[in-house]
């Protein structure tokens, strides 16, 4: 039966082949796909979360960030190495509580003030007896007003952070033009000659009054160093005095060399105590050179004062 045998020999090794073919071909399979993980579906999606809008919101009248934080300017300097003056009040006029004085001129005839805060800032004309705005023109809301200067028949105003300034007619506060600067705006006077504008820091910046090109600038100092965050400021007989953000002091300048020639202490000029509303930091000097009257108020001060500045012995 070899053939038979052979035959069946053969048959039986087809057979064989066949089912090692068929194993094989399993095996080619099982490595081929019985590993991969079968292709998932898509993961659900998750509907995507509208974000919040931001929508422009008035800044709280809260002591404002800097871009550049500065040391908090040291007490006054010790009594003897500085004329340190107080004050005798000698006039109370009413302020507007809701306005946050960032700029206070007055041209012989009436106050004018800039105001900041976000959506409420605003340039404006107010009668000194009364407090009563008479002539007021409202910034972008995107504009945080800053310093004022009155600089012959026009207003110029600055911004906090917006490199950009306003020029108005000072008649009809018309804006004429705008013009643009590389630090941030905080003061703003002038010496007849040269706008003064401070920064935040310790420096003050001289510009051309006509084309706002920076044309020097000096840093300010006591005997401590540098006396930072230089706020609003006014030019009088000579001298440049800046209210220092966060304190009751105001130092006064001398503009060519920066140093400090004395220190003004307020503290305790607003009564606080009897005050409903908020308030904010002493900020805003203004002066009369015909009656040599100097006034001052403050960020959200229902009241300015005209005050007689008494050195300390
Ligand atoms: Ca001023």
């Amino acid at each position: 039966m070899p053939v038979l045998r052979n035959r069946g020999s053969s048959n039986l090794m087809n057979l064989k082949n066949l089912f090692a073919s068929l194993a094989c071909m399993a095996l080619v399979l099982t490595a081929c796909y019985g590993g991969q993980p079968t292709l998932a579906p898509p993961a659900p999606t998750t509907a995507a979360t509208p974000e919040p809008a931001i929508t422009a919101t008035i800044q709280p009248a809260a002591p404002r960030p800097t871009a550049s934080p500065a040391p908090a300017t040291p007490p006054p300097t010790t009594p003897g190495t500085l004329p340190v003056y107080t004050y005798r009040v000698v006039g109370t006029y009413p302020h507007d509580p809701a306005a946050f004085t960032q700029g206070l001129v007055f041209d012989g005839e009436s106050l004018y003030e800039s105001t900041g805060l976000l959506g409420r800032s605003s340039v404006r004309q107010v009668d000194l007896d009364t407090g009563n705005v008479l002539r007021r023109r409202e910034l972008p809301a995107s504009a945080w007003g800053e310093g004022l200067a009155i600089y012959r028949d026009r207003i110029i105003q600055l911004t906090w952070q917006s490199n950009l300034g306003f020029v108005y007619d000072r008649n009809t506060f018309e804006l004429l033009w705008t013009f643009n600067y590389p630090w941030e705006g905080w003061g703003l006077t002038h010496d007849g000659q040269r706008l003064i504008l401070s920064d935040g820091t310790a420096t003050l910046h001289f510009l051309d009054p006509m084309t706002f090109i920076e044309t020097g600038r000096v840093e300010v100092t006591d005997a401590s160093g540098p006396v930072n965050r230089l706020n609003e400021l006014e030019y009088i007989n000579g001298e440049v005095y800046a209210n220092v953000w966060q304190t009751d002091y105001i130092v006064r300048i001398a503009p060519d060399t920066g140093k400090v020639t004395g220190r003004i202490d307020l503290t305790g000029l607003l009564d606080r105590a009897t005050l409903r509303g908020p308030v904010d930091v002493l900020n805003g000097i203004a002066y009369d050179p015909r009656q040599d009257r100097l006034f001052v108020t403050g960020k959200l001060w229902p009241y300015l004062f005209e005050i007689k500045l008494v050195e300390r012995q």
